[in-house]
């Protein structure tokens, strides 16, 4: 359908007035609401595969991203009406003695983009509140951020803790400008993400097959 073209093209822009105009016109036109974030859903994969190939940076990113969070308002109604939830839950958050969360947020809007229900614990979180967010939220993935080196064991202990409380079938993934594949397959986690649009890729990977 030519419109949802449109919207695809609107939200990858970033074009925050056009995405609402469009999603509500297709919303009047009838148009299945699951189709509707599926047109979201390709524009935010095309601004990951961007970002990847250093095409497009962070500003490009967070307004594609705004651009959805607005459309979402109007869709979200008529995705809860419609009975249709995000089948896939992340928790995410930068571990102990680490307050960057810029990448972390960016991860997050990926994985919501995808459409993930993404519950975020910020930046600055124990073991232990990884620990709790996975016993009561269940998540198919826990996504931990480090942009510190001194805060490396935090993230060991928490992917221990984490593997201690055997939760099931629970993947853990991490990243942060210090962090490697090596790194994560020292510590246990199942993978690493070097940037926003692979963490993306590689969730899908993780928990979608
Ligand atoms: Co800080 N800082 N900082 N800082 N800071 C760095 C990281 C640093 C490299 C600067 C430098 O020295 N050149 C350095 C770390 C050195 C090291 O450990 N090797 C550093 C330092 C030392 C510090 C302090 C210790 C400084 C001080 O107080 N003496 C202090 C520590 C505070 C603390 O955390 N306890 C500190 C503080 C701060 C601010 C608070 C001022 C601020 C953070 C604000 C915030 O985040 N809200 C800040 C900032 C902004 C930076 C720089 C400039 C930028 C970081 C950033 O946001 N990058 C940074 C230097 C730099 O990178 N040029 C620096 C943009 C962001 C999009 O990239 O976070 O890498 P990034 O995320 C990427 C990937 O890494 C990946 O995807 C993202 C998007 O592509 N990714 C994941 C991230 N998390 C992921 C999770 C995944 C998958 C991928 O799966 C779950």
């Amino acid at each position: 359908m030519k419109d949802l073209h449109a919207l695809t093209e609107a939200v990858s822009s970033g074009d925050r007035q056009s995405a609402t105009t469009l999603t509500g016109a297709a919303l009047e036109a009838g148009v299945d609401p699951q189709v509707i974030l599926d047109a979201m859903i390709v524009a935010m994969d095309e601004i990951g595969g961007k970002f990847q190939r250093n095409e497009v940076f962070v500003p490009e990113m967070l307004i594609a991203a705004r651009a959805m969070g607005e459309a979402m308002k109007l869709l979200e109604p008529r995705l809860v009406e419609a009975g249709i939830e995000p089948k896939y839950t992340a928790v995410i958050g930068t571990v102990q003695g680490d307050l960057h969360d810029i990448g972390k947020n960016l991860v997050a809007m990926m994985w919501k983009g995808a459409n993930f229900r993404v519950i975020d614990l910020g930046s600055n979180v124990p073991a232990q509140k990884f620990v709790e967010a996975a016993k009561e939220h269940q998540p198919d993935v826990i996504g931990l951020s480090a942009l510190l080196t001194t805060t490396m064991p935090a993230m060991k202990a928490t992917v221990a803790a984490l593997r201690a409380a055997e939760l099931d079938g629970v993947k853990i993934m991490i990243g942060g400008a210090p962090i490697t594949d090596t790194f994560a397959s020292e510590i246990g986690a199942d993978g690493y993400a070097p940037d926003a649009g692979s963490a993306v890729e590689k969730v899908r990977a993780m928990v979608c097959s």
